[in-house]
């Protein structure tokens, strides 16, 4: 149909032919800073703003780059796979966001400076038309993508020009553009004016090889100059060549992400001259493994979006590096650009401090698999040459990084032709990057197999080469002999990860097994505030979508603040390139890095008694290469006589550009001592009797109620309890949209509804035993919690909880413990357990037996989505105290898990929002004997048969005294 609108239209956009980002002494003027703006709700408003004339004093103000929807036009939407208009391409809905964008600006002295001049949009989501001077210069469509205009014509030198830019939210390109994330559209990336002098350094392409058997680098720098000669200079290594000779150099230095080896270059013609940085690297995949610099590459990556809680994708270059620096911190050493190719500061980054990169096309359609595939872009012969054309901006954009060692065709887009056509295009313009799909598992059309949130046991037939075959032979052979990336797993949705160690010990294991992807690097929850004015992160449907996908938008392992949450405690714990284990009385040290010794690091222990430092000293490990192990000798150590732990940590020797010396790179926690003797329980004095008094039980500090047999004072104390806990508030992994749901089960079964009834309260010669049946309406099975009270001498007392079960009740359960209610003023907590962190079966792999102290509000985890939290694990004891002073005391025959809360796990459930929770006067101690794992069901497998809560017999042995 020839009178759609320019942004309908299946073809590719006109604009110039795409290049490399460079860096580059030609003139760029920045038009970067606060533009004039008019919103619309349709894209066919009069185009009066193009003229240069218009009067635009009348319009609002935004800042180039932004989102148009987090300054207050129109509103943010998120879904996930349904896109949220028909599916009737290229058109879109008559109701299309549309902001016409208007800037004036004047040229500098000397602009233009002869040659050409050409305007660059690094990011426009998801369409825009481009007027200069009211001369139409172009259009250009692919959100992530950069595109490029001549404006020669229409410049005016040494005067005033106005650039005028109408960007549509929804273009033929948003069937493209169904990633996972928030619609947000704008301007979202920097505008440029660049000037391009005749004669100039138009492209340039890298090639910088490395040859591990020999440790020469070959390098061939080709220039697109036109016909003018052009130098390629890289005088650290004394080559100063015409551009496109093949130079052969005898001795380099790699690059890879641990040593990032960057050597300045230059490529100069007389018109021109771009500053390079070359690092020498071989990737290639050698039997089926894959590998850089002759190396097998493990990839301890993250999927990163790239986001920002206030800016969206619009993200600044602070933003990038503190993402880079973060991710060097927690020993991540590989990215995929989920799902398109990141601002190209981004990459440069990752090149200077060390990442190895997955680098992805902007294309997802994973809408239509909503329809069967129908009509799937990937497959729809109308759509070749769009789909080509993506592939081939991200390829000419980022060719020349060291960082990106694969390509990737996109994601979730289904199967079919066009796939192809942009796998084959890639090869023949860039042999030396493997190409990587994750959707078509017949990877007829790349070098590695990539597959998204597979079971451990699948992953490990994968690493054996025992996986299921495909139908086709040929191809199944094929694919058999390939390496495999588990290009998103362990998904990182509210609290969780569960399970991540079983996957890196098998990833450590088989060598056709690259590693992963955690699936998500940061939520994207956008900062909102309550009515009263208090901050919150905003998911799905908090913008009145009527289609969203809720807080499955919140999924990473930063929250959107770029605070770390648990889950990336644990991610920086299996990541450790370094492993520390005990070996007999000695340390041994197993070096899992790619290509660096240990001599970056220092080795430190300490001695720890009973939770207090009682000595210190280095260890003196020496240089280990890489892949290699070697075994220390512990010094002899001073006598403890409680339970004593060395801790033994790898430090950064000396500051390294992603983090300052003494950075924790690794540690292990090794047991020296248990006590001898059991824990208090059984040590303690003789029981005294208990007393009755008006209706209550007197028994030492505590008072119980004679009918209830509940706990109503404890010393000083008013409180409520204790009493059988068995509900969580669900997790998002519990919740489990894409996965197997918990949390109907549990809801099916009554345990958010359970009635506890007292049977009997008995009164012996050594204290009170109340045994009570704890069972919903409806069902026949039961549990039983008997509470046998003994008060002991010295304001002590004993409390044993046995559970027990009556007939049927399902397992798992989501926990088996009891809670007590204290008063608020009790809000200091100490404890000696694993910690500082909180800590699940199949979570906490960061946490460590130590002595820690946190205020009740510190030990809540701000999930976006308020779900349990906060449960501290193997607690010997623990304290909860007053500012003032005073408090009680709780100390366990065996470890137990810890969780204190200002508010019930019953109005955790209930709220949307970390604002929805208010203290309710109490402090709720949770006290456990078990919880069932975590999982990473929110997409993908559930918890391990090893972490699951059956529902069985379970006993708390516990010590309270009041302080
Ligand atoms: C898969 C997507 O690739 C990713 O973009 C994101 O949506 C992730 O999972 C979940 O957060 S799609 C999934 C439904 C298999």
């Amino acid at each position: 149909m020839s009178d759609r609108p320019w942004y309908e239209s299946f073809a590719p956009p006109p604009a110039l032919p795409a290049r490399a980002w460079l860096d580059t002494d030609a003139p760029r003027l920045s038009l970067d800073g606060l533009w004039r703006f008019r919103y619309a709700g349709r894209a066919d408003g009069p185009l009066d703003f193009i003229r240069p004339a218009f009067d635009d004093t009348g319009w609002e103000r935004l800042p180039v780059p932004s989102h148009w929807q987090l300054h207050g036009y129109g509103a943010p939407a998120y879904t996930n796979i349904s896109y949220p208009f028909p599916l009737d391409p290229p058109r879109v809905p008559d109701e299309n966001p549309t902001g016409d964008h208007r800037h004036a600006f004047r040229l500098p002295e000397g602009w233009p400076p002869g040659g050409r001049a050409v305007l660059r949009l690094a990011g426009a989501d998801s369409a825009a038309r481009v007027w200069l001077n009211g001369v139409e210069v172009g259009w250009t469509s692919g959100s992530r993508l950069t595109s490029e205009f001549d404006v020669t014509e229409a410049l005016r030198p040494g005067g005033d020009n106005v650039v005028a830019v109408r960007v549509v939210q929804w273009s033929a390109g948003s069937y493209l553009e169904d990633q996972d994330m928030w619609w947000l559209s704008g301007l979202f990336r920097g505008v440029d004016l660049l000037a391009r002098p005749a004669g100039g350094v138009a492209d340039v392409e890298v090639r910088a090889d490395y040859d591990h058997h020999t440790g020469a680098g070959t390098l061939t720098v080709t220039a697109a100059t036109g016909q003018a000669p052009a130098r390629v200079r890289v005088p650290e290594l004394g080559v100063d060549v015409a551009a496109g000779e093949t130079v052969r150099l005898p001795r380099v230095e790699p690059w890879s992400a641990e040593r990032p080896r960057l050597y300045d270059a230059t490529v100069s013609t007389g018109a021109e001259t771009v500053t390079l940085r070359i690092g020498f690297r071989t990737v290639r995949v050698v039997d089926g493994v894959l590998t850089a610099n002759g190396r097998r590459l493990l990839f301890r990556g993250v999927n990163r979006h790239e986001f920002h809680p206030d800016r969206g994708r619009a993200v600044t270059e602070e933003d990038m590096r503190e993402d880079v620096l973060l991710m060097k911190q927690h020993n991540i050493n590989a990215v995929r650009t989920s799902h398109y190719p990141p601002h190209p500061r981004f990459l440069d980054l990752c090149d200077e401090y060390g990442l190895w990169v997955v680098d992805e096309c902007d294309l997802e359609t994973h809408g239509y698999g909503t329809v069967d595939w129908r009509g799937n872009p990937a497959d729809d012969p109308r759509w070749r040459d769009a789909l080509v054309d993506r592939m081939r901006r991200t390829v000419e954009r980022d060719k020349n990084h060291p960082s990106v060692v694969l390509w990737s065709l996109g994601n979730e887009s289904g199967s079919g032709r066009n796939l192809a056509a942009m796998a084959g295009w890639t090869r023949r313009r860039d042999p030396s990057r493997p190409l990587l799909y994750e959707r078509d598992w017949t990877c007829r059309d790349v070098d590695v197999y990539s597959r998204m949130y597979l079971p451990v046991a699948e992953v490990e037939a994968i690493g054996r080469g025992e996986e299921a075959p495909l139908d086709d032979p040929a191809l199944d052979a094929r694919r058999r002999a390939m390496p495999f990336i588990h290009v998103e797993y362990a998904h990182a949705m509210g609290n969780g990860p569960g399970g991540l160690a079983e996957y890196q010990r098998l990833y450590e294991r088989y060598p056709r097994l690259h590693g992963g992807f955690v699936w998500e690097w940061i939520d994207h929850g956008i900062r909102a505030r309550t009515d009263d004015g208090r901050e919150f992160f905003a998911y799905g449907g908090d913008f009145g979508e009527e289609v969203h996908d809720g807080n499955f938008v919140a999924d990473g392992l930063l929250f959107p603040d770029r605070t770390s949450s648990p889950g990336l405690l644990d991610v920086k714990k299996v990541f450790e390139p370094v492993q520390i284990a005990g070996s007999g009385d000695g340390v041994a040290i197993a070096n899992r890095y790619l290509d660096s010794g240990l001599s970056h690091l220092d080795f430190r222990w300490t001695l720890e008694d009973d939770g207090e430092v009682v000595a210190r000293g280095t260890l003196a490990v020496g240089d280990v290469p890489a892949g290699e192990s070697t075994v220390v000798r512990l010094p002899s150590l001073p006598a403890t006589t409680g339970e004593a732990y060395v801790t033994v940590c790898a430090v950064l020797a000396a500051d390294e550009p992603w983090a300052k010396a003494g950075h924790e790179v690794a540690s292990t926690q090794l047991e020296v001592r248990q006590p001898a003797t059991p824990r208090a329980v059984t040590t303690s004095p003789a029981p005294v009797p208990p007393r009755p008094e008006g209706g209550q039980l007197h028994a030492g500090p505590a008072v119980l109620d004679g009918r209830t047999g509940r706990l109503v004072r404890l010393g000083p104390w008013e409180v409520d309890g204790p009493r059988l806990q068995v509900w969580r508030a669900p997790t998002d992994n519990d919740r489990a949209p894409h996965g197997e749901a918990l949390e109907p089960v549990w809801r099916g079964a009554g345990l958010d509804r359970l009635t506890h009834r007292v049977d009997e309260v008995a009164v012996t010669g050594t204290g009170v035993v109340v045994r009570t049946r704890v069972a919903p309406a409806a069902v026949d099975g039961a549990l039983l919690a008997t509470y046998a009270w003994t008060a002991l001498a010295g304001d002590r007392l004993r409390l044993v909880v046995d559970i027990g079960v009556e007939g049927h009740v399902p397992g798992p359960l989501p926990m088996l413990g009891v809670v007590l209610g204290l008063p608020g003023e009790l809000d200091q907590v100490e404890w000696f357990g694993r910690g500082p962190g909180e800590a699940y079966p199949d979570t906490g792999l960061a946490t460590r037996v130590g002595r820690w102290f946190r205020t009740v509000g510190e030990l809540q985890t701000p999930y976006l989505f308020p779900q349990e939290n906060g449960r501290r694990a193997g607690v010997r004891w623990a304290s909860v105290t007053a500012g003032r002073g005073g408090g009680v005391r709780v100390e366990g025959r065996a470890p137990f898990g810890l969780t204190v809360r200002p508010w019930t796990a019953e109005a955790l459930d209930r709220a949307a929002h970390p604002t929805d929770l208010v203290a309710d006067g109490h402090t709720w101690l949770t006290l456990d004997a078990g919880h069932n794992g975590i999982g990473s069901a929110s997409c993908g497998p559930g918890v391990l048969p090893g972490y699951l809560l059956p529902a069985a017999p379970a006993r708390l042995e516990l010590e309270l005294r009041v302080l």
